[in-house]
Protein backbone atom coordinates (compact mmCIF):
# COMPACT_ATOMS: atom_id res chain seq x y z
CA UNK A 1 0.00 0.00 0.00
CA UNK A 2 1.30 3.52 -0.97
CA UNK A 3 1.50 6.05 1.93
CA UNK A 4 -0.97 8.55 1.73
CA UNK A 5 -0.73 11.54 3.32
CA UNK A 6 -3.49 13.77 4.17
CA UNK A 7 -3.66 17.65 3.60
CA UNK A 8 -2.90 18.56 6.86
CA UNK A 9 0.60 16.64 6.90
CA UNK A 10 1.67 19.55 3.81
CA UNK A 11 5.20 19.76 4.79
CA UNK A 12 5.79 16.03 4.64
CA UNK A 13 4.15 15.44 1.44
CA UNK A 14 5.92 18.29 0.08
CA UNK A 15 9.03 16.92 1.31
CA UNK A 16 8.21 13.41 -0.19
CA UNK A 17 7.06 15.02 -3.69
CA UNK A 18 10.01 16.74 -4.12
CA UNK A 19 12.27 13.37 -2.81
CA UNK A 20 10.53 10.88 -4.91
CA UNK A 21 8.85 12.71 -8.06
CA UNK A 22 5.23 11.86 -6.51
CA UNK A 23 2.97 11.83 -3.29
CA UNK A 24 -0.28 10.72 -2.74
CA UNK A 25 -2.74 12.22 -0.92
CA UNK A 26 -6.37 11.84 0.86
CA UNK A 27 -8.60 14.36 -0.97
CA UNK A 28 -11.60 16.05 0.28
CA UNK A 29 -13.36 15.82 -2.90
CA UNK A 30 -16.51 14.02 -1.65
CA UNK A 31 -17.40 10.41 -2.43
CA UNK A 32 -20.64 11.47 -4.14
CA UNK A 33 -19.41 13.74 -6.39
CA UNK A 34 -16.46 11.45 -7.39
CA UNK A 35 -19.33 8.64 -8.16
CA UNK A 36 -21.34 11.59 -10.04
CA UNK A 37 -17.96 12.33 -12.14
CA UNK A 38 -16.96 8.98 -12.58
CA UNK A 39 -20.35 8.12 -14.77
CA UNK A 40 -20.25 11.59 -16.64
CA UNK A 41 -16.98 10.42 -17.27
CA UNK A 42 -17.13 6.67 -18.79
CA UNK A 43 -20.34 8.61 -20.79
CA UNK A 44 -18.09 11.44 -22.52
CA UNK A 45 -15.63 8.55 -23.30
CA UNK A 46 -17.61 7.08 -26.00
CA UNK A 47 -19.67 10.34 -27.23
CA UNK A 48 -15.85 11.77 -27.88
CA UNK A 49 -15.29 8.38 -29.41
CA UNK A 50 -18.33 8.55 -31.53
CA UNK A 51 -17.06 12.39 -32.26
CA UNK A 52 -13.77 10.78 -33.28
CA UNK A 53 -14.84 8.41 -35.30
CA UNK A 54 -11.90 5.94 -35.16
CA UNK A 55 -11.42 2.52 -34.60
CA UNK A 56 -8.76 1.21 -31.94
CA UNK A 57 -7.55 4.74 -31.06
CA UNK A 58 -4.74 4.52 -28.52
CA UNK A 59 -6.16 7.91 -26.96
CA UNK A 60 -9.72 5.56 -25.95
CA UNK A 61 -10.40 5.88 -22.15
CA UNK A 62 -8.97 9.56 -22.83
CA UNK A 63 -10.56 12.87 -23.17
CA UNK A 64 -8.86 15.61 -24.49
CA UNK A 65 -10.37 18.71 -22.97
CA UNK A 66 -12.80 17.93 -20.32
CA UNK A 67 -13.90 21.46 -19.64
CA UNK A 68 -15.44 21.39 -23.12
CA UNK A 69 -18.54 19.44 -21.78
CA UNK A 70 -19.29 22.18 -18.76
CA UNK A 71 -22.12 23.56 -20.83
CA UNK A 72 -23.68 20.37 -20.47
CA UNK A 73 -21.55 19.13 -17.41
CA UNK A 74 -21.54 22.08 -15.11
CA UNK A 75 -19.79 19.83 -12.23
CA UNK A 76 -16.87 19.23 -14.33
CA UNK A 77 -15.41 22.17 -12.89
CA UNK A 78 -16.28 22.04 -9.21
CA UNK A 79 -12.68 19.81 -8.64
CA UNK A 80 -11.08 23.32 -9.43
CA UNK A 81 -12.81 25.01 -6.87
CA UNK A 82 -10.87 22.32 -4.12
CA UNK A 83 -8.82 24.87 -2.15
CA UNK A 84 -7.03 21.61 -0.52
CA UNK A 85 -5.78 20.65 -4.02
CA UNK A 86 -5.11 24.17 -5.58
CA UNK A 87 -2.90 24.96 -2.48
CA UNK A 88 -0.97 21.92 -2.44
CA UNK A 89 -0.40 22.71 -6.35
CA UNK A 90 0.77 26.18 -5.36
CA UNK A 91 3.32 25.21 -2.83
CA UNK A 92 4.86 23.86 -5.60
CA UNK A 93 4.42 25.90 -8.79
CA UNK A 94 3.82 29.04 -6.68
CA UNK A 95 0.74 32.01 -7.17
CA UNK A 96 -0.90 31.63 -10.69
CA UNK A 97 -0.52 28.68 -12.18
CA UNK A 98 -3.14 27.32 -14.75
CA UNK A 99 -4.79 24.39 -16.25
CA UNK A 100 -2.19 22.89 -18.67
CA UNK A 101 -4.37 19.75 -19.25
CA UNK A 102 -8.07 18.48 -17.72
CA UNK A 103 -8.62 15.22 -19.09
CA UNK A 104 -9.12 11.45 -17.35
CA UNK A 105 -7.28 8.26 -17.70
CA UNK A 106 -9.30 5.29 -17.81
CA UNK A 107 -8.48 1.41 -18.76
CA UNK A 108 -11.31 -0.40 -19.85
CA UNK A 109 -11.95 -3.69 -18.59
CA UNK A 110 -10.69 -7.14 -19.10
CA UNK A 111 -6.93 -6.81 -20.47
CA UNK A 112 -7.67 -2.99 -21.63
CA UNK A 113 -4.50 -0.84 -21.33
CA UNK A 114 -4.25 2.66 -22.44
CA UNK A 115 -1.03 4.22 -25.02
CA UNK A 116 0.37 5.44 -21.37
CA UNK A 117 1.00 1.76 -20.62
CA UNK A 118 4.64 1.88 -21.17
CA UNK A 119 7.11 4.17 -19.08
CA UNK A 120 7.65 7.27 -19.84
CA UNK A 121 7.47 10.66 -18.12
CA UNK A 122 5.00 13.19 -19.64
CA UNK A 123 7.24 16.53 -20.05
CA UNK A 124 11.18 15.84 -20.46
CA UNK A 125 11.89 19.38 -19.25
CA UNK A 126 15.01 19.84 -17.19
CA UNK A 127 16.02 22.84 -15.62
CA UNK A 128 17.37 22.66 -12.19
CA UNK A 129 15.51 23.06 -9.02
CA UNK A 130 12.56 24.50 -11.41
CA UNK A 131 8.91 22.92 -11.36
CA UNK A 132 7.16 24.34 -14.41
CA UNK A 133 4.23 21.86 -14.36
CA UNK A 134 2.86 19.41 -11.87
CA UNK A 135 0.26 16.74 -12.26
CA UNK A 136 -2.90 15.30 -10.46
CA UNK A 137 -4.54 12.03 -10.94
CA UNK A 138 -7.36 11.57 -8.97
CA UNK A 139 -8.43 8.11 -8.15
CA UNK A 140 -12.56 7.95 -9.02
CA UNK A 141 -11.80 3.78 -8.08
CA UNK A 142 -9.51 1.91 -5.55
CA UNK A 143 -6.51 1.55 -7.62
CA UNK A 144 -5.17 -2.48 -7.49
CA UNK A 145 -2.19 -4.48 -8.89
CA UNK A 146 -5.88 -6.36 -10.61
CA UNK A 147 -7.28 -3.33 -12.16
CA UNK A 148 -3.86 -1.19 -13.10
CA UNK A 149 -2.67 1.00 -10.62
CA UNK A 150 0.06 3.04 -11.93
CA UNK A 151 3.56 1.86 -11.62
CA UNK A 152 6.06 4.58 -10.36
CA UNK A 153 9.89 4.61 -10.67
CA UNK A 154 10.70 6.76 -6.85
CA UNK A 155 13.33 9.73 -7.52
CA UNK A 156 13.11 9.44 -11.17
CA UNK A 157 12.74 12.76 -11.84
CA UNK A 158 16.48 13.20 -12.71
CA UNK A 159 16.81 10.45 -14.88
CA UNK A 160 16.55 11.69 -18.46
CA UNK A 161 17.59 8.02 -20.25
CA UNK A 162 14.56 5.90 -20.82
CA UNK A 163 15.48 3.02 -18.19
CA UNK A 164 15.43 -0.19 -19.49
CA UNK A 165 11.84 -1.79 -18.63
CA UNK A 166 13.57 -4.61 -16.63
CA UNK A 167 15.18 -2.15 -14.41
CA UNK A 168 12.07 -0.25 -14.71
CA UNK A 169 9.38 -3.15 -13.62
CA UNK A 170 11.81 -4.44 -10.87
CA UNK A 171 12.10 -1.35 -9.28
CA UNK A 172 8.94 0.62 -9.49
CA UNK A 173 6.42 0.64 -7.30
CA UNK A 174 2.53 0.67 -7.52
CA UNK A 175 0.32 3.32 -7.14
CA UNK A 176 -2.27 1.27 -4.36
CA UNK A 177 -4.70 3.69 -3.12
CA UNK A 178 -8.03 3.97 -2.09
CA UNK A 179 -10.57 5.80 -4.63
CA UNK A 180 -10.46 9.60 -3.75
CA UNK A 181 -6.64 10.25 -3.49
CA UNK A 182 -4.69 12.40 -5.23
CA UNK A 183 -1.49 11.31 -6.71
CA UNK A 184 0.46 14.36 -7.50
CA UNK A 185 3.38 13.64 -10.24
CA UNK A 186 6.32 15.60 -10.87
CA UNK A 187 6.12 15.27 -14.99
CA UNK A 188 9.60 14.11 -15.61
CA UNK A 189 9.49 10.85 -13.45
CA UNK A 190 9.55 7.78 -15.06
CA UNK A 191 5.89 6.23 -14.60
CA UNK A 192 3.40 3.80 -16.54
CA UNK A 193 -0.13 2.78 -15.93
CA UNK A 194 -1.21 -0.55 -15.74
CA UNK A 195 -3.36 -3.19 -17.26
CA UNK A 196 -6.53 -3.70 -16.17
CA UNK A 197 -7.30 -7.53 -15.72
CA UNK A 198 -10.64 -6.72 -13.63
CA UNK A 199 -14.31 -6.83 -14.75
CA UNK A 200 -14.86 -2.58 -14.63
CA UNK A 201 -13.07 0.60 -15.44
CA UNK A 202 -10.12 1.91 -13.80
CA UNK A 203 -11.37 5.76 -13.71
CA UNK A 204 -8.87 8.79 -13.00
CA UNK A 205 -9.42 12.69 -13.30
CA UNK A 206 -5.85 13.92 -14.91
CA UNK A 207 -5.11 17.66 -14.34
CA UNK A 208 -2.07 18.95 -15.05
CA UNK A 209 -1.28 22.24 -14.24
CA UNK A 210 1.67 24.90 -15.60
CA UNK A 211 3.23 28.44 -15.01
CA UNK A 212 1.22 30.81 -16.40
CA UNK A 213 3.31 31.78 -19.00
CA UNK A 214 3.45 28.27 -20.86
CA UNK A 215 1.31 27.32 -23.88
CA UNK A 216 -1.35 24.84 -22.57
CA UNK A 217 -1.37 21.32 -24.11
CA UNK A 218 -5.11 22.13 -25.48
CA UNK A 219 -6.25 26.08 -26.04
CA UNK A 220 -9.00 25.45 -23.55
CA UNK A 221 -10.39 28.65 -23.51
CA UNK A 222 -10.88 28.18 -27.28
CA UNK A 223 -12.19 24.43 -26.79
CA UNK A 224 -14.88 26.56 -24.06
CA UNK A 225 -16.10 28.63 -26.64
CA UNK A 226 -19.46 27.65 -26.80
CA UNK A 227 -20.01 28.14 -23.10
CA UNK A 228 -20.84 31.09 -21.09
CA UNK A 229 -18.22 32.58 -19.86
CA UNK A 230 -20.69 34.15 -17.06
CA UNK A 231 -21.32 31.71 -15.13
CA UNK A 232 -17.38 31.45 -14.60
CA UNK A 233 -16.13 32.57 -11.31
CA UNK A 234 -12.57 35.22 -11.85
CA UNK A 235 -10.63 32.41 -10.32
CA UNK A 236 -11.53 29.65 -12.33
CA UNK A 237 -11.15 32.05 -15.52
CA UNK A 238 -7.76 32.46 -14.51
CA UNK A 239 -7.29 28.92 -13.48
CA UNK A 240 -8.56 27.53 -17.23
CA UNK A 241 -6.13 30.21 -18.98
CA UNK A 242 -8.36 33.10 -19.77
CA UNK A 243 -6.51 35.50 -18.91
CA UNK A 244 -3.03 33.92 -20.20
CA UNK A 245 -3.85 34.32 -23.93
CA UNK A 246 -1.87 36.24 -26.36
CA UNK A 247 -3.62 38.78 -27.25
CA UNK A 248 -5.22 38.92 -30.82
CA UNK A 249 -6.33 42.42 -31.04
CA UNK A 250 -5.39 46.23 -30.32
CA UNK A 251 -8.57 45.81 -28.19
CA UNK A 252 -7.42 42.46 -26.19
CA UNK A 253 -3.75 44.77 -25.41
CA UNK A 254 -4.79 47.93 -25.26
CA UNK A 255 -8.57 48.05 -24.65
CA UNK A 256 -10.26 48.36 -20.86
CA UNK A 257 -9.31 45.96 -18.10
CA UNK A 258 -12.32 43.59 -18.99
CA UNK A 259 -11.55 42.82 -22.64
CA UNK A 260 -7.77 42.32 -21.98
CA UNK A 261 -6.65 38.42 -22.31
CA UNK A 262 -3.40 38.69 -21.23
CA UNK A 263 -4.12 40.06 -17.30
CA UNK A 264 -1.90 37.78 -15.34
CA UNK A 265 1.37 39.00 -13.59
CA UNK A 266 4.09 38.02 -15.45
CA UNK A 267 5.93 35.33 -13.06
O1 LIG B 1 -3.42 6.31 -15.58
C1 LIG B 1 -2.34 6.02 -15.11
O2 LIG B 1 -2.20 5.09 -14.34
C2 LIG B 1 -1.12 6.81 -15.50
C3 LIG B 1 -1.43 7.85 -16.51
C4 LIG B 1 -0.22 8.27 -17.28
O3 LIG B 1 0.80 7.66 -17.24
C5 LIG B 1 -0.27 9.42 -18.14
O4 LIG B 1 -1.37 9.89 -18.47
O5 LIG B 1 0.81 9.92 -18.53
Amino acid sequence: MTTVFTHQELGNSIDFYNSNGFVAIKSTLDEAYLSKIKSIMLELIEVEKNAINIDNYRDYGFLLCAPHYADKYPEILDVLNNEDLLNFVEQILEKWFIVYLYSNNCIPPNGGNTKAYKPHVDTPRYIQNYHQSMVAMITMDDYTELNGATWVLPASQKIKEKPTDDYFYANAQRVIVPKGTICFFDPKVWHAAGTNFSQDWRTCLLIVFCKPWMKQRVDIPRFMSHIDKHSLSEKLKQLLGFKSQSPASFKEFYGDEKERTFTQPFV
